[in-house]
């Protein structure tokens, strides 16, 4: 059908019609579905092994040591490589990738902010990354039915589940809880018969919906398992890590004060403000799904 421009749905008509735009609407179908959909080429392989690079790069200054891609077999299980945004400007093109960007938005709306950027480095190992949902942050449950965080997986190194690939518990964003500690194994006995890998080549993105119950299997075999972990929350929630204070006035000048980055970075944020006041005007801000745009 036609779009129009619709008083009850304002800015979802306009980011429905970016998504068909896109080609994503068995995307949106798939994560509206499944709770994750996978966009198998959201990288150019030029801009994946970039990004691979300049992770791996923050990797070894954040840790301390020399890590080998191909042979790891010292760094065991995952560890967490964090606040990467501002270590390279390729984070950038990341974070501000036209698909996964539209999904996000679908779900957080446009007022949403980058939560954290950062990429779990996985060494061979036993456990994997345990099953959970994002809706942390002291969300309670039951949590509700849209997102409150959301979470785009670009794959920096091919997944398989010997690799150590991203698990999805598909349908699970309808549970609205975290999983119990009888539910959260990704291998041994106790492994969730419902976790499927995400068996997908370096380059794809898999977008999921914050309540979806996630995590990653062990790796197998020797070398490392790279992904970037691009996680959003919406503009009442608190993010990981502070942007806001922080930016680096070389960033402002490539994109501008009143940027999409801008507004992911929390230049916008309604809250929080001094003796100036309210940047925004209450009744500037409208109800809706997908408000503030
Ligand atoms: O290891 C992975 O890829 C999963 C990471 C994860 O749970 C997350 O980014 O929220
Ligand atoms: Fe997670």
């Amino acid at each position: 059908m036609q779009i129009g421009d619709w008083p009850s749905t304002r800015d979802l008509n306009c980011l429905y019609k970016e998504i068909r735009a896109l080609d994503l609407e068995s995307n949106l179908a798939e994560l509206e579905a499944f709770g994750f959909t996978v966009i198998r080429d959201a990288l150019t392989s030029k801009l994946t092994a970039k990004l691979r690079e300049a992770v791996l790069r923050a990797a070894e200054k954040s840790f301390g040591r020399r890590l080998d891609l191909e042979g790891e077999q010292e760094l065991h299980e995952v560890r967490l490589a964090p606040y990467l945004l501002y270590t390279d400007p390729v984070f950038e093109e990341a974070l501000l990738n036209p698909r996964p960007l539209a999904l996000i938005t679908y779900l957080l709306g446009y007022s949403c902010l980058l939560s954290s950027l950062t990429s779990h480095v996985k060494g061979p190992g036993e456990v994997g990354l345990l099953l959970h949902s994002d809706t942390g942050n002291g969300v309670p449950a039951p949590f509700s039915p849209y997102s409150h965080v959301a979470n785009c997986n670009y794959a920096l190194t091919d997944y398989t589940e010997a690799a150590g690939a991203l698990a999805m518990v598909p349908g699970s964003h309808r549970y609205f809880r975290q999983p119990t500690r009888f539910e959260v194994a990704l291998a041994g006995s106790e492994r969730n018969p419902d976790a499927i890998p995400i068996e997908v080549p370096a380059g794809s993105a898999i977008i999921w919906h914050g309540n979806t119950w996630h995590g990653s299997f062990p790796r197998k075999v020797p070398g490392l398992r790279i992904n970037l972990s691009m996680y959003f929350c919406r503009q009442y929630m608190d993010p990981q890590e502070s942007y806001r204070h922080h930016v680096p006035e070389s960033l402002l000048e490539r994109h501008g004060k009143d940027s999409r980055l801008a507004t992911l970075l929390g230049m916008q944020t309604y809250h929080g403000w001094r003796e100036e006041g309210p940047r925004v005007k209450p009744r500037e801000i409208r109800a809706g799904r997908t408000w503030q745009s």
